[in-house]
């Protein structure tokens, strides 16, 4: 099977802006996916609410697009129900880290065997670029309109305290690496995250000098850092930029799991 086999053609166009990255990460899903050599037939999506949410209508395996923040618990029924399927998750930073926040850090807990793929544009995309719990300091968007004075949550570190077994970060900009997770992810029993930063020029962007979808693949580029660096200097005592960001593998480990068939 080709990658784009995967896709519901008949479902196209898709809803997204022009120039968002939301279709990035699907094709880094689902090209990681179809590495595993796995079948539509034993492969689930499920989703909450969000433009990332939408991804799982144009994927051509059975799925479930559930209500705002739920993913993890409808997936966590999938998965305890019939553990031979592969339940991957499709959120965005305000349904997985907003809504939805309590069941993230308990289904890291539980370290349920789901492959959780979250695409943070730093804001509320379908409802019109609302701040979210990752809007980061300073920016702009319709609730912030003078800047966002709240510390964000660091959603990897977050899953890396909660006990996940595996956790990456990457951005759009970083698709080899990005596919590449999304593939350890699959791999490693137990509750994956993958977070991968993406444009939304739409409802970040245009409120933050970043207009145009370069812009801000551009300034992915330039803010990234790859976290051996970021930790050796962490040692070293050097300040981060606070505009920087850690990218790489936070940890892949093997704790007790949930869901992991026997
Ligand atoms: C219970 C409930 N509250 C609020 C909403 C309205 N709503 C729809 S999508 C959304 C936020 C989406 O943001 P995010 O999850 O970051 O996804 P994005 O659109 O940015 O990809 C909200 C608040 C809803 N659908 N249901
Ligand atoms: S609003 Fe943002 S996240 Fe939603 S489709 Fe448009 S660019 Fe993508």
């Amino acid at each position: 099977m080709n990658f784009q086999d995967w896709l519901r053609a008949d479902r196209l166009p898709h809803i997204y802006c022009t120039g968002c990255g939301n279709g990035t990460v699907i094709n880094c899903t689902l090209n990681a996916v179809n590495q595993m050599g796995w079948t539509p037939e034993e492969t689930v999506f499920v989703s909450g609410i969000g433009c990332s949410s939408r991804a799982p209508g144009y994927i051509i395996t059975d799925s479930l697009h559930t209500t705002h923040g739920r993913a993890i618990p409808f997936a966590t029924g999938v998965k305890l129900a019939r553990p031979d399927l592969h339940v991957v998750v499709f959120t965005g930073d305000g349904d997985l880290a907003a809504i939805g926040g309590n069941h993230f850090i308990h289904g890291c807990r539980r370290n349920i065997d789901l492959t959780v793929i979250c695409m943070n544009n730093y804001i509320y995309g379908m409802t019109g670029g609302q701040g979210s719990p990752c809007t980061p300091l300073g920016a702009y968007s319709t609730t912030t309109p003078y800047g966002c004075d709240e510390a964000p949550f660091d959603l990897a570190s977050l899953a890396v305290a909660a006990g996940a077994n595996y956790v990456s970060r990457w951005t759009s900009y970083h698709v080899q690496e990005l596919t590449r997770a999304v593939k350890a992810g699959l791999e490693t029993p137990g509750f994956s995250l993958i977070e991968a930063v993406v444009q939304c020029p739409t409802g970040y962007g245009r409120r933050n000098k970043l207009r145009e979808a370069q812009d801000m693949i551009a300034w992915m580029r330039d803010h990234a850092v790859l976290l051996k660096k970021w930790r050796r200097m962490d040692e070293e005592g050097v300040p981060h930029d606070p505009a920087t960001f850690p990218v790489g593998e936070f940890v892949r480990r093997n704790l007790p799991a949930m869901g992991v068939p026997k």
